[in-house]
């Protein structure tokens, strides 16, 4: 593999002067990742303390600047997933020339009914959708009709729902009361929704409530998806799973149901880590892979448009542009691993119970060294051979920081 960063063919100028060609013109094929949660691309912290690394984005006209230039730099960025109030569009109009100009469109709006905001009139401390009092439901599915109108304006086709529902402590909730409090809130999300969207029901097993929460696990969250109806699709976050939980298979059932709506990428070691997508279990995001293909082929899928592929990580320690291209490139070799699956023996394996030879086929693609061939494609899509070493020799980050300033902080967890 040429570790020589390679710029656009034809591009003499520097990423800095992105005039004339837009991104959108290098649609790659079957590209996996279209969109990057926009509260991704500042420094995350955790409770003991953030470590702003510079030059974070400070609008939303920032975030979708530092979008597009992933875009420019790997041709598989091509969306943003805004969270409100995180990222209100003031002239959605203009923001969405701005995403225009930079090839990208917007991907999944998510509402957050899991803080409380300055001036915000009834708290969610106990609940957004599941809570005893319906005032607070009422608040909470305002909010999201009120997202689901920004997303309208940006000409988004989703929202994501993820609550942080659930009960600190045993006895402090009834659990069906809040189930069918939480079905009851979401079917009037559901109905305000336009006929082409799609609703995603995110699900998490843990965190911040640390006894039960209300949408834990896929087959609560199909549950409410199933009873909502066929807009409403399960999102899956690989690290919102206990410890070892078999995510292929559920990644399996749920596109056998038609009812994965997509995913929000990322790994983990421990629980809802957030780290960059591959760095932990690249195996199991391979075998992800070869459910997806294998899965959306069955059904005759279109592996670009069909789901919603979303990086949703937070970076603590890294650069979160490098962090970014590691995430998406890690992605795309996974995709392109479970690409090379022999299938038609992997079908004559299972069939004669030839456990040996199963392994073999899956391990077989796994081992092989696609970086070469996803950096050609790349390549040959218009983006850079060497995306990272374009935004080290660049000095990305050093321009940045010279544009933004060095203490900088992007709205987002
Ligand atoms: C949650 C979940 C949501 C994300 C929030 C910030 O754990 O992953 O998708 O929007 O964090
Ligand atoms: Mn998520
Ligand atoms: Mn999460």
């Amino acid at each position: 593999m040429e570790l020589r960063a390679a710029r656009r063919p034809g591009r003499r100028d520097s990423l800095w002067q992105r005039g004339g060609r837009s991104a959108l013109e290098h649609h790659r094929p079957g590209g996996a990742v279209r969109a990057v949660a926009a509260g991704a691309l500042g420094t995350g912290g955790t409770r003991f303390g953030r470590f702003p690394s510079g030059g974070e984005p400070r609008s939303l006209e920032e975030k979708i600047e530092d979008i597009g230039l992933l875009h420019a730099l790997n041709g598989s960025s091509g969306a943003i997933s805004l969270h409100i109030p995180w990222d209100i569009p003031k002239d959605a109009n203009a923001i969405k020339k701005l995403a225009a100009q930079h090839g990208l469109r917007f991907d999944a709006m998510n509402s957050n009914t899991f803080q409380d905001q300055p001036g915000q009139k009834l708290s969610y401390k106990f609940g957004s959708m599941q809570h005893v009092d319906k005032a607070v439901r009422k608040q909470a599915v305002d909010h999201n009709i009120e997202v689901i109108k920004y997303g309208k304006e940006l000409g988004s086709k989703s929202l994501s729902v993820w609550l942080s529902d659930g009960s600190s402590f045993p006895g402090q909730l009834n659990f069906r009361k809040a189930f069918q409090n939480t079905l009851e809130s979401l079917q009037q999300v559901y109905k305000a929704l336009p006929d082409d969207w799609k609703l995603f029901v995110e699900y998490k097993a843990f965190e911040p409530n640390f006894y039960s929460t209300t949408v834990a696990d896929w087959g609560q969250s199909l549950l409410y998806t199933s009873k909502l109806g066929n807009k409403a699709y399960t999102l899956v976050d690989l690290g919102h799973h206990l410890a070892n939980a078999n995510i292929e298979q559920i990644v399996a059932l749920l596109l056998m149901e038609g009812k994965l709506g997509g995913f929000h990428f990322n790994d983990s070691k421990y629980g809802d880590d957030d780290l960059t997508v591959g760095s932990i279990k690249p195996y199991q995001l391979f075998l992800i892979f070869n459910e997806l293909v294998e899965g959306m082929d069955a059904k005759k899928m279109n592996h670009a448009h069909d789901l919603a592929w979303m990086i949703d990580a937070s970076h603590n320690v890294k650069d979160p542009l490098e962090d970014l291209l590691q995430s998406v490139e890690a992605i795309m070799i996974a995709y392109a691993q479970s690409l090379i699956i022999d299938r038609k023996k992997l079908v004559e394996a299972q069939q004669n119970n030839d456990v040996v030879t199963a392994q073999e086929i899956l391990q077989q693609a796994y081992r092989t060294d696609v970086r070469p061939i996803v950096a050609e494609a790349r390549l040959r899509a218009g983006a850079a051979l060497n995306p990272l070493a374009v935004y080290r020799n660049e000095k990305v980050r050093e321009q940045l920081i010279k544009e933004r300033g060095s203490k900088t902080i992007a709205t987002g967890l």
